[in-house]
C-alpha cells in the first residue's frame, strides 16, 4: 500500500488505541480491611484505585472504633463482630488519609491512605 495510506492507517490506529485506553471501564472493587488492635495489616494500608472506580470497603474491627475517610468525608462506626460496608465512588483524584477515631476526643491515628489515580 502507498506510504500515505499506511501512515493514515497508523494514525487512525494510534488514535483508536488512545481513545480505548481513556475509556477503560471503571471497576467495581471490593476491598477487605481488617483492623486489629487499632491498625491495619501492612498490605492493607495503601489502597490504590483509579478515578471513576466504585469501591466497596468491607471493614471489620476487634474493637469499637470509628473510621474516617478524609476528603470524601465518610465516617462509619464499626463494632467487633459486625462488618461494615462503606461505599465510595472514587470521583476525586488524590491521596486521602483514612483515620481511626477512638472513643476519647483527640484520640486519632492514621490507618492508611486511599490513592485515587487519574484515568
Ligand atoms: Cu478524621
Amino acid at each position: 500500500m502507498p506510504l500515505k495510506t499506511f501512515t493514515a492507517r497508523l494514525v487512525v490506529l494510534v488514535i483508536a488505541t488512545l481513545l480505548t485506553a481513556e475509556r477503560a471501564p471503571a471497576e467495581n472493587l471490593v476491598i477487605e480491611l481488617g483492623i486489629r488492635n487499632g491498625t491495619l495489616p501492612a498490605e492493607q494500608r495503601l489502597i490504590k484505585v483509579r478515578q471513576g472506580d466504585e469501591l466497596i470497603l468491607r471493614w471489620t474491627s476487634d474493637k469499637r472504633v470509628t473510621v474516617h475517610l478524609h476528603g470524601y468525608d465518610i465516617e462509619q462506626a464499626i463494632a467487633p463482630g459486625a462488618p461494615v460496608t462503606m461505599r465510595v465512588s472514587a470521583r476525586a483524584s488524590g491521596r486521602f488519609p483514612i483515620e481511626l477515631h477512638g472513643t476519647k476526643p483527640g484520640d486519632e491515628s492514621t490507618l492508611g491512605y486511599l490513592e485515587v489515580h487519574p484515568r
